[in-house]
C-alpha cells in the first residue's frame, strides 16, 4: 500500500516504544523504539523509522506519547465470565479439606452455578457479568471469549450467549462465543449422558448456528464430565456447522483429549496440565495453540504443571488466559493471570505478554486482525505509563494503562 500521508484522516503516534510482538522484528518484545504509529480507518497503515522525512510534513493529527509503550490490545482467550450466583461457600468447604471433584459428584459445583444461572433472566445475567468484563477492559483487554456452559439446555444456552453479546457490545469490546454445552452433565441426564450429547448435537448446535450466536464449539473432555467418543460427536457437528472447535483437555487427568482436538484442526487447546509429550507433538504438529490458565491451577491448589518447557521446545504457540469463572478462577484481572505464567509456570515476561496478544489471537482465529502491531492489522493497541514491558506484569495493585485505541470490526 503506498501513502504520502497528506490525508487528514491519517493519524501518527510519535515518541513511543512499539512493542510490535511481530515475530520477524528480530528484538525483544519486537520492540520499533521510537518508530512513527499510522492508523487510518481503523488500520494501521504505516511504522516509520524515527529519522524518515515522511514525519515531518504528515497532515493529520499527531499524538505525542512523550516515550510511553505501545502494546496490542490485550485479549483474554478463555474466560466463563457470564453466570449468576457465588461459589464462595464452596471454597470454604475446599479449605476445609473437600476436593472439587467430591464437590461436583455431590452436585455442587458446576452445577450449582447452572442451577442460579437458569433462575437468572437475560438482564440480571448481563447486570451480573458487566462488572466483570469491565475490570477486565480497565487491564486493557480489547477482545474477550466467552463461553456459555453454565445453561445446559437449548434455551439456557441461548440465553447466556445472548448476554455475552449485550455485555460486550455495551462496553465496546470484541467477542469470541463459544458454545460449551458441554461443560457437565446436567441433572435431569445423569446415567444417560449420551441423550444430553444428542440433545446438544441435533438441537443446541443448530439453535446456535442458525442464530450465529457462536464462533466456536468446546468440550470438557474429563472423567467427571464428557468422554472422548461424547467429545468426537459434538466436534464432527460443530464443523458440519462451521463452528471451530476448542477443548477443555488433560485439566485434571489425561485422556488424551488433545490429539482428539488436533485432529479436528483445533484453535486451541486448554488447560493442559497433564499434557504427556504425545500430546506436545500433536499440537506442535497442528499448530494447534496451547492456551494456559495458571489462575485455576493456582485456585485449585493444583501439584501438576503444564509442560511448559516441552511446549517452548516444540515451538507450540502458548497462550495464558484468566479463565474467569466462579469456581476454579474467580479473578477478573488478565494481569493477574500472566504474572502467574511468569511466577507459577516459568514463562518469561515477554512470553506471557506474547500469550495475551499474538498468541491469543490465533487461540480465536483472529490472527489476521488482532494480536501485533503490523500494517494491515486492526489499530487495537494500548499505551502504557511503563518504563519497560515486564513491569505490567511484574507490579500489580496499580494501573499504568493510560490509553486505549481500540478500533472494533
Ligand atoms: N474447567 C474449569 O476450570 C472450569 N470449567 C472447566 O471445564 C470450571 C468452571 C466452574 O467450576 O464453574
Ligand atoms: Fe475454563
Amino acid at each position: 500500500m503506498e501513502h504520502n500521508f497528506t490525508d487528514h484522516r491519517d493519524h501518527l503516534w510519535i515518541n513511543s516504544q512499539i512493542a510490535t510482538f511481530n515475530p520477524d522484528v528480530p528484538a525483544p518484545y519486537g520492540l520499533r523504539n521510537g518508530w512513527g504509529l499510522i492508523t487510518r480507518d481503523g488500520t494501521i497503515v504505516a511504522l516509520v523509522p524515527p529519522d524518515d522525512p515522511l514525519l515531518t510534513h504528515f497532515a493529520g493529527e499527531i499524538t505525542d506519547c512523550l516515550g510511553k509503550w505501545i502494546t496490542p490490545g490485550f485479549i483474554d482467550c478463555h474466560t466463563h465470565l457470564v453466570w449468576y450466583g457465588s461459589r464462595a461457600a464452596e471454597w470454604e468447604a475446599r479449605l476445609a479439606g473437600m476436593s472439587y471433584t467430591e464437590i461436583a459428584k455431590l452436585g455442587g459445583g458446576i452445577l450449582s452455578t447452572v442451577y442460579a444461572t437458569r433462575a437468572a433472566t437475560e438482564d440480571e445475567l448481563v447486570n451480573a457479568a458487566l462488572p466483570r468484563l469491565r475490570a477486565l477492559n480497565l487491564e486493557g483487554v480489547t477482545c474477550v471469549e466467552i463461553k456459555s456452559g453454565y445453561g445446559l439446555s437449548t434455551q439456557d444456552e441461548l440465553k447466556m450467549l445472548r448476554a455475552a453479546r449485550r455485555v460486550t457490545a455495551e462496553l465496546g469490546v470484541d467477542l469470541s462465543a463459544t458454545l460449551l454445552a458441554a461443560h457437565a452433565v446436567p441433572l435431569e441426564y445423569v446415567d444417560h449422558s449420551d441423550d444430553y450429547v444428542s440433545l446438544i448435537c441435533d438441537e443446541i448446535i443448530p439453535a446456535v448456528a442458525s442464530e450465529k450466536l457462536a464462533d466456536a464449539v468446546d468440550v470438557f473432555c474429563e472423567s467427571i464430565a464428557f468422554s472422548l467418543s461424547q467429545a468426537e460427536r459434538i466436534f464432527g457437528v460443530a464443523q458440519k456447522h462451521g463452528l471451530a472447535v476448542k477443548g477443555h483437555v488433560e485439566q485434571l487427568s489425561n485422556l488424551h483429549g488433545v490429539e482428539l482436538v488436533t485432529r479436528y484442526g483445533g484453535w486451541s487447546a486448554d488447560h493442559l496440565e497433564y499434557l504427556d509429550e504425545a500430546g506436545v507433538a500433536a499440537l506442535a504438529k497442528a499448530g494447534t495453540v496451547a492456551v494456559l490458565l495458571p489462575t485455576a491451577y493456582y485456585f485449585l491448589r493444583e501439584k501438576q504443571k503444564p509442560p511448559v518447557e516441552a511446549l517452548r521446545a516444540a515451538g507450540v504457540p502458548m497462550a495464558v488466559a484468566s479463565d474467569l469463572n466462579p469456581g476454579t478462577s474467580p479473578f477478573a484481572s488478565l494481569r493477574l493471570a500472566i504474572n502467574m505464567a511468569c511466577i507459577l509456570y516459568g514463562l518469561t515476561p515477554e512470553e506471557a505478554l506474547a500469550g495475551v496478544t499474538r498468541e491469543a489471537a490465533k487461540a480465536l482465529g483472529r490472527a489476521n486482525q488482532l494480536g501485533t502491531i503490523e500494517v494491515g492489522k486492526r489499530a487495537d493497541f494500548l499505551i502504557w505509563d511503563v518504563t519497560h514491558p515486564a513491569e505490567i506484569v511484574c507490579q500489580l495493585g496499580t494501573n499504568p494503562l493510560v490509553q486505549v485505541h481500540h478500533a472494533r470490526a
